[in-house]
């Protein structure tokens, strides 16, 4: 029988568990006997995922990406049984906007470059010497298709999940020969809060992309993040984009006059 890594061996940090992906991952890794670092800004929600997984499997530590002084002191601080992290769920991300590029607020790109790519950063660079003095681990980061297929509008959220891939491929490069696993996770249209955050908690335009049609949602991605991080430690996935079957490509645009 094809044997899989013991989740029970798992102690995984996640950003961004307080809703959609992170919050889908906390649950299927603790189910799974993993013990669970869930982080976010909205402490009331890590207080309730805490209630619902139990205080022996999940830690909780209210934190924004974005803080590299909170990010430093959180993994430091982290209590004997949660600190031999041996996976890094880099997750926490936004959409902001979709607007075109001439007409878009510079504010919603600075955050989306502030909490896609830096908080993205902080999160590997901090948890990553200490998984390698460990003897290794797995970084999965969370990409997009939008990271590889270009939209109108996705001009800097895009741009921001193109980092997280060649971070991520980079990054393969060097924790070479230190048992260190790294997979950018490329998910399509997915229902979470994702879009209502993107439209600033509008609901009727949150709506839109979901409607009518068959999205995926936040567990087949945390079941897709979960496989790759049971797989024997001998196989790394480099890359796994996913879409929902009801998603597919466009014809390019062509502009013509008259
Ligand atoms: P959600 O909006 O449901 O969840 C986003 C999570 O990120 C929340 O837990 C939020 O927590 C956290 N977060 C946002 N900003 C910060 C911050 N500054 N500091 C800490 N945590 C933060 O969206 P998804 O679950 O859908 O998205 C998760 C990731 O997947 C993102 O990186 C997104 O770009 C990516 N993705 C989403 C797709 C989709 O269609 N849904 C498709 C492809 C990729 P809090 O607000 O409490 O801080
Ligand atoms: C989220 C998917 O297509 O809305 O990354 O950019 S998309």
């Amino acid at each position: 029988m094809y044997q899989l890594l013991d989740p029970s061996t798992f102690v995984v940090f996640i950003t961004g568990a307080t809703s959609g992906f992170g919050a889908a991952a906390a649950r299927r890794y603790a189910e799974a006997g993993a013990k669970v670092i869930a982080t976010g800004r909205r402490e009331e929600r890590l207080v309730e995922l805490q209630l619902e997984l139990g205080a022996k499997n999940c830690h909780i530590i209210p934190l924004d990406v974005q803080d590299r002084a909170a990010m430093e002191q959180a993994i430091a601080d982290l209590p004997p049984p949660f600190a031999g992290v041996n996976i890094v769920l880099a997750n926490a991300g936004l959409a902001l906007g979709l607007q075109p590029a001439h007409e878009t607020d510079l504010g919603d790109w600075e955050t989306m470059i502030a909490t896609n790519i830096t908080g993205l950063v902080y999160t590997v660079r901090l948890l990553l010497p200490g998984m390698i003095d460990r003897g290794g681990g797995h970084v999965v980061t969370l990409g997009s298709v939008a990271g590889d297929y270009p939209y109108p509008g996705g001009s800097v959220y895009g741009a921001t999940k193109a980092f997280a891939k060649q971070f991520a491929l980079n990054l393969r490069s060097d924790v070479q020969g230190k048992n260190i696993r790294v997979t950018n996770i490329e998910p399509g249209l997915t229902e979470t809060e994702f879009s209502l955050v993107r439209f600033k908690g509008d609901e009727d335009k949150a709506a839109k992309p979901y409607a009518g049609t068959k999205a995926m949602n936040a567990d087949d991605i945390a079941e897709s993040i979960f496989w790759t991080t049971t797989l024997p430690a001998h196989v790394n996935v480099n890359r796994l984009q996913l879409m929902a079957t009801t998603q597919a490509f466009g014809p390019f645009d062509i502009y013509r006059e008259g």
